[in-house]
């Protein structure tokens, strides 16, 4: 059969981005912030923090899920990424165990199609370069067996993120 899973790397605003899920650049406590996670918040309604309450934070790395309320996704899997300290605290490992548990939480409920944002590039300063690298190669291997999860979007707020996406996944292209 015909492969049909895809990875598409676009310019926008995810919150009006229509996949089942979108994932959230959270903080441990899940009870809102600056960022995506504060535009994610603003355009979901009031519930979703009702909802974020209940949930008793999350460790970095980790993934919960929520339902997405006024927004046009279904769902939200919220996740701490890790914020940059200079490299030497498993800042790496545990960005890549964002976008695996994240994506592994998507294939446990069946969803089909997850869109996320540049995780940790903004406030939590990880060198976007490596993240875009992480995230890439995280996301591609995951598609190669997914059952449920079919597509998955990098929903890069300006252009220089959407350049440094893309230029990781020529360079994945290429080595894979
Ligand atoms: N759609 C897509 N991407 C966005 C949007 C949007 N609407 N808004 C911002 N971005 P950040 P972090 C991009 O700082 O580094 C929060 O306070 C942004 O340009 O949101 O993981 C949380 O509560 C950047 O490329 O997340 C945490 O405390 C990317 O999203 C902390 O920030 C991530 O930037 C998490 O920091």
């Amino acid at each position: 059969m015909m492969e049909m899973k895809s990875f598409k790397i676009v310019l926008g605003d995810i919150t009006k981005v229509k996949t089942d899920a979108i994932v959230n650049a959270a903080n441990t406590t899940l009870l809102g912030g600056g960022g995506v996670d504060g535009a994610i918040h603003r355009a979901a309604g009031p519930e979703l923090l009702e909802e974020c309450r209940k949930l008793n934070g999350c460790p970095t790395g980790e993934a919960k899920m929520t339902k997405g309320y006024r927004l046009p996704a279904k769902y939200v899997i919220h996740t701490p990424g890790p914020v940059w300290q200079g490299g030497g605290h498993h800042e790496a490992e545990l960005l890549e165990n964002s976008y695996q548990n994240s994506l592994r939480l998507a294939e446990s409920k069946g969803l089909r199609t997850v869109a996320f944002p540049s995780i940790s590039t903004g406030v939590y300063h990880f060198p976007l370069d490596a993240a875009a690298r992480i995230a890439v190669r995280t996301i591609c291997t995951f598609l190669e067996t997914s059952d449920s999860v079919q597509e998955v979007w990098m929903v890069c707020f300006d252009e220089r993120t959407k350049q440094a996406y893309e230029k990781a996944a020529t360079e994945w292209k290429s080595i894979s």
